[in-house]
C-alpha cells in the first residue's frame, strides 16, 4: 500500500475477478507535452484541464480508469520546468515526488519538441529510479508529423535509455490511447483495486470547480495573466433548486485586475459564463457563479497562499 493516495474502502458486494490488476501510473515530461489531454482521452472525460499555454497544471490530479481487467489510477503531474517563483518550485517538487512510490512512470513526450534531443534532467532521473519501477516512454502529438518520422524518434530514444515499452500516441485524436492502456495493464501488479468502481477522482467538488475557472482565465487572457492568477473557492451552497459558488480569482497586481474584468466587466463575464456551463455539465445541475477579482500581493511567493490552493506535496 502506497500511502500517497488516499484510499477509500470498496464496497463489499463488489468482488474482482481473480487476476484482477491495480496500481499507480505517474505521467511526467515537460510543460505542454500533453499529459492532461492524455489522462482526460484515456478516463473519456475531463478530469484534468487544459489549455495550449505551459504550464497548466499546477498540482497532482488523479485520474482513475477501472475496467473489468484491472484498474489504473493515474497520477497527472505539472510540467517539468525551469522555477523562477516559489509556486514553479512546488509545482516542479510535486512532479518529482510523482515519480516515488508508483507502479509506473509514463514519460510523455511531444514529438515536434522533443524528437532530437531529449530532457536530459528527466532523462537523468529517469535513468535512476528505471530499476525499481518501470518507464514507459509516451511519445505524443504524431498527428503533427509525417507517419515515417516517428520510428527514428523511437530509435534515438532507445538509444538514451532502455525503456521498458515506447508507446507513440495521439492524446488529441486518441491513436493508439487504447493500445496503451492495454500495456499498462499487463504491468500493474495483481491486487485489489484502490478506489470504489465507478470513483473517476479523488479531487473534491471544490477544486474542480476552480480549475474549471482557471482554464477559462487561461483560454481567454494572455502574457503573464494567466500566471499571474489563481482561483480561491470560498463556498459552495445548496440551495436546492441552484448551487451558488463564491470564488475569488487572485490577481498579484491592479492592472492584471483591470485586465480579467474586462472593458465594462466584459471579460469577467466571458469567463464566468464559459466555466458556469462546464461546472453545470459536470455536476449535472444548475449553477450559479459569484466570481470576485481580488489584488493578492505576491501570492506565487507566499507559502500560505499556495497551502491554501492546494499546491503542495501532502
Ligand atoms: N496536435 C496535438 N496536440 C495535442 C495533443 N495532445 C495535446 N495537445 C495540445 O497540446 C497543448 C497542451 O496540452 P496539455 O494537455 O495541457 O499539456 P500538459 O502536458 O498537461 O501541459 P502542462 O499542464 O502545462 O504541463 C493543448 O493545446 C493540447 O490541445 C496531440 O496528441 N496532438
Ligand atoms: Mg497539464
Amino acid at each position: 500500500m502506497k500511502k500517497e493516495v488516499s484510499r477509500p474502502p470498496v464496497p463489499e458486494t463488489w468482488t474482482p475477478p481473480p487476476g484482477f490488476r491495480a496500481g499507480i501510473v505517474s505521467l511526467v515530461g515537460q510543460t505542454n507535452v500533453g499529459k492532461s489531454t492524455l489522462l482526460n482521452r484515456i478516463l473519456g472525460r475531463k478530469v484534468a484541464i487544459v489549455s495550449p499555454k505551459p504550464q497548466t497544471t499546477r498540482t497532482r490530479i488523479t485520474g482513475v480508469l477501472t475496467r473489468p481487467e484491472g484498474q489504473i489510477v493515474f497520477w497527472d503531474t505539472p510540467g517539468i520546468h525551469e522555477p523562477h517563483f516559489e509556486l514553479n518550485k512546488r509545482m516542479v517538487q510535486i512532479a518529482y515526488a510523482c515519480l516515488r512510490n508508483v507502479d509506473l512512470i509514463g514519460w510523455v513526450i511531444d514529438i515536434e519538441r522533443e524528437a532530437y534531443r531529449p530532457h536530459e534532467p528527466i532523462l537523468n532521473l529517469l535513468r535512476e529510479v528505471q530499476a525499481e519501477t518501470p518507464v514507459f516512454l509516451i511519445i505524443n502529438k504524431i498527428d503533427r508529423v509525417p507517419k515515417q518520422e516517428i520510428l527514428p524518434v523511437i530509435d534515438r530514444y532507445r538509444q538514451w535509455m532502455d525503456f521498458r515499452e515506447i508507446v507513440p500516441v495521439s492524446a488529441l485524436r486518441g491513436t493508439n490511447v487504447e493500445d496503451l492502456v492495454q500495456t499498462i495493464l499487463k504491468y500493474l501488479p495483481k491486487g485489489p483495486p484502490l478506489f470504489p468502481p465507478g470513483q473517476w477522482t479523488d479531487a473534491d467538488e471544490s477544486f474542480l470547480i476552480g480549475e474549471l475557472i482557471r482554464e477559462k482565465i487561461f483560454h481567454y487572457t494572455r502574457q503573464e495573466v494567466p500566471y499571474c492568477t489563481a482561483v480561491h473557492v470560498q463556498q459552495v451552497e445548496d440551495k436546492g433548486h441552484v448551487l451558488v459558488v463564491y470564488a475569488d480569482v487572485w490577481v498579484e497586481k491592479d492592472s492584471q485586475k483591470g485586465i480579467l474584468i474586462g472593458q465594462g466587466g466584459q471579460m469577467l463575464k466571458r469567463i464566468g459564463t464559459r466555466a458556469r456551463q462546464e461546472i453545470e455539465a459536470l455536476l449535472g445541475r444548475r449553477v450559479y457563479l459569484d466570481l470576485q477579482v481580488r489584488v493578492r500581493e505576491r501570492w506565487r511567493q507566499r507559502p500560505s497562499d499556495l497551502d491554501l490552493l492546494g499546491i503542495r506535496w501532502e
